[in-house]
């Protein structure tokens, strides 16, 4: 948040808000009172909390929150009322400096007022328009978090300042149930899951924004791939593969270059002179299959999909484990059609999303009419009629599928508007999962067409469209909607076969083999550690089975089944478990074995 940004919001406050802006004070006061010598820049209220920036004489650590707190503690118990003046520029100026408070004066050096605000509570004064609670008693049940970098006025080459963070609730039980909600988020986090199921990984030496698939995310990857690829082309979809790179001119004519260049890394340049660029999108090359032939109307529609992948440059800042990456592979596909045929492939394209979505068990998704901003000339192509003509389709078409939607301005693509679908992730975050978008821009650029019944040359209309948004960003809200536990089809270990003793190794192997035969995928834990310990780490692990087997099951072949719930579902013959198994895995079910209810899992 910029300096103007804070003092601008801090008007608008509501009563939640002020109680934490006040909160931030106060945390401020405890930490000159622990720290002297501490400098303070800005401390506003942000979502659920207040942060406050403070260069300090050290860096701080978890273990010095309490003390910060304990001191707040006093202070709120005190009562201090929170006393309001404005003083004449020329005289902050003068407090502050001779406080050593360089981010004050440069903040009020930047103000036009020939007054600035000023709020005091207790022994802490600091530049603030307020408004504030009337003292600090009002101040409910507050909790320091963490503390985070962050650069003043969020610009690399000024200092790193530390923001600390905090959040203050009206009671103890709101504040109670707030660390709760966080800590169920932390468990979902895909980040910490990821690397708990060792499913993927980032490396410093490779680059933030790039991330490593391990063995077990990539097979979860590889199913959810078969998976769309397989519903594409029983609907029609043809899949192609085409290179990351291409000419900065192909870029040019199709107006990224001017549109999207922000999120474009600079061109290389060849021996020969010709500039090469990694790929933003997918559309263009798509449209050089698509123009590879001359094309007529009964070859329409024309779907082209491909597990495409594309490079963007994404701010460092907004990097989120999978979920913002710069290197991405879309599980995307441009659908050449007719303008007769425009709505009959957006309804099926909702449908597929529609159906996709049943089979993963997600419920909570909302749908964004994301429009252009019509004063924004720069990210959005400048044609009037176009955007008329796009959104009263979009319009059309949400109306006859009768889906209730919210708008989003500013949110189109450049070359037309589009329908996203919206999940929020674990940080309380809206992200775009899936998104259809009509285009009536990129066929013109590209001089598209096809021939007519009436023998004349026309323009096609194209739908880009991804079903499974990008394979990162799917994973990323996949692991948080499932907290880790994969359904069957998709764990990417299915059965952890578990040996009593070194002696039933033997069987052990047989029953893996029985299982690896039918396609599901095991693994044996030979470990000469106790039983519970590697039931226990499987059911870390998340993975749905364990097979248990002794003495009694390698006799009757059979298998003791324990599933990752900790339910104990006893001996089951060896050939039941493997048909009951693979019937789940086969209809991609969500319930992990028959008599188990779904919410359990
Ligand atoms: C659908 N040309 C279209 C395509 O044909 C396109 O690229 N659309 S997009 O720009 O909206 O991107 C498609 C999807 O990719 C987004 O809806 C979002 O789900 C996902 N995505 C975008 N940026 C990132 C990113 N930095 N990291 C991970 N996923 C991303
Ligand atoms: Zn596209």
């Amino acid at each position: 948040m910029s300096v103007e940004e804070e003092l601008n919001l801090s008007v608008a406050y509501t009563p939640i808000q002020r109680m934490r802006h006040s909160a931030a004070h106060v945390m401020a006061e405890a930490v000159q009172d622990l720290f002297p010598g501490a400098r303070f820049a800005i401390g506003p209220a942000i979502e659920d909390g207040f942060y406050y920036d403070m260069e300090l004489p050290r860096p701080l650590t978890p273990d010095d929150l309490p003390a910060i707190e304990e001191r707040m503690r006093q202070s709120i118990a005190a009562n201090h009322p929170f006393v309001q003046s404005k003083w004449p520029r020329e005289k902050a100026l003068e407090y502050f400096k001779q406080r050593d408070q360089p981010y004050k004066v440069e903040i009020i050096e930047n103000l036009p007022d020939a007054e600035v605000g000023i709020y005091q509570q207790g022994p802490f004064l600091d530049l603030c328009r307020g408004p504030h609670v009337a003292s600090t008693g009002e101040i409910g049940a507050v909790k320091l978090l963490r503390v985070a970098g962050a650069y003043w006025r969020g610009d690399e080459h000024r200092p790193m300042l530390q923001r600390l963070y905090g959040t203050a609730w009206f009671t103890q039980e709101e504040l109670d149930a707030y660390l709760e909600r966080l800590e169920e988020a932390r468990r979902r986090d895909h980040r910490k899951i990821g690397k708990d199921l060792d499913l993927f990984m980032i490396s410093d030496e490779i680059g933030a924004g790039l991330p490593l698939w391990l063995p077990k995310g990539a097979t979860v990857r590889r199913l959810l791939e078969d998976y769309i690829v397989g519903v594409e082309r029983a609907q029609g979809y043809q899949h192609v593969y085409t290179p990351n790179l291409a000419k900065l001119d192909l870029y040019k004519t199709s107006g990224h270059w001017e549109h999207y260049q922000d999120s474009m890394y600079p061109p290389m340049e060849m021996e020969s002179g010709e500039e090469l660029v990694l790929r933003p999108m997918n559309c263009p090359h798509h449209i050089q299959i698509y123009k590879q032939k001359m094309r007529s109307y009964r070859d329409l529609p024309i779907r082209i999909a491909e597990l495409g992948t594309m490079y963007r440059l994404e701010k460092s800042g907004e990097l989120a484990g999978l979920s913002r990456v710069r290197a991405m592979t879309l599980n995307d596909a441009h659908i050449f059609c007719t303008p007769e045929q425009m709505l009959g492939e957006f309804i099926g394209v909702v449908r597929l999303v529609q159906e996709t979505y049943k089979v993963m068990g997600f419920e909570n998704y909302s749908y964004r009419l994301s429009l252009r901003d019509p004063n924004d000339k720069v990210k959005f192509e400048q044609n009037e009629e176009m955007w008329q003509r796009s959104e009263a389709a979009l319009r059309q078409a949400l109306d006859q599928l009768g889906l209730s939607y919210y708008e989003g301005i500013g949110d189109a693509a450049f070359y037309g508007p589009k329908l996203d679908v919206q999940v929020a992730n674990v940080l309380g975050k809206d992200e775009t999962i899936s998104t259809i978008q009509l285009d009536f821009t990129l066929p013109e650029k590209f001089n598209l067409e096809y021939i007519g019944e009436d023998g004349q040359a026309h323009r096609p209309v194209m739908i880009h469209r991804g079903i499974l948004s990008t394979m990162e960003r799917f994973m990323a809200f996949l692991i948080e909607n499932y907290a880790g536990n994969f359904p069957v089809w998709l764990a990417p270990v299915q059965a952890v076969v578990i040996p009593i003793a070194d002696r039933h190794a033997g069987y052990a192997n047989q029953v893996a083999a029985a299982l690896n035969a039918a396609g599901l995928r095991v693994e044996v834990d030979g470990r000469s550690e106790r039983m519970n310990a590697k039931v226990r780490d499987a059911q870390m692990q998340k993975v749905p089975y364990m097979l248990v087997v002794g003495d009694k099951e390698a006799e009757s072949n059979a298998v003791s089944l324990r599933l990752r719930t900790n339910e104990n579902i006893g001996a089951v013959p060896l050939a039941d478990f493997v048909a009951q198994a693979s019937q789940l895995n086969a209809s991609r079910s969500r319930d992990l074995w028959p008599s188990v209810a779904a919410s359990a899992q």
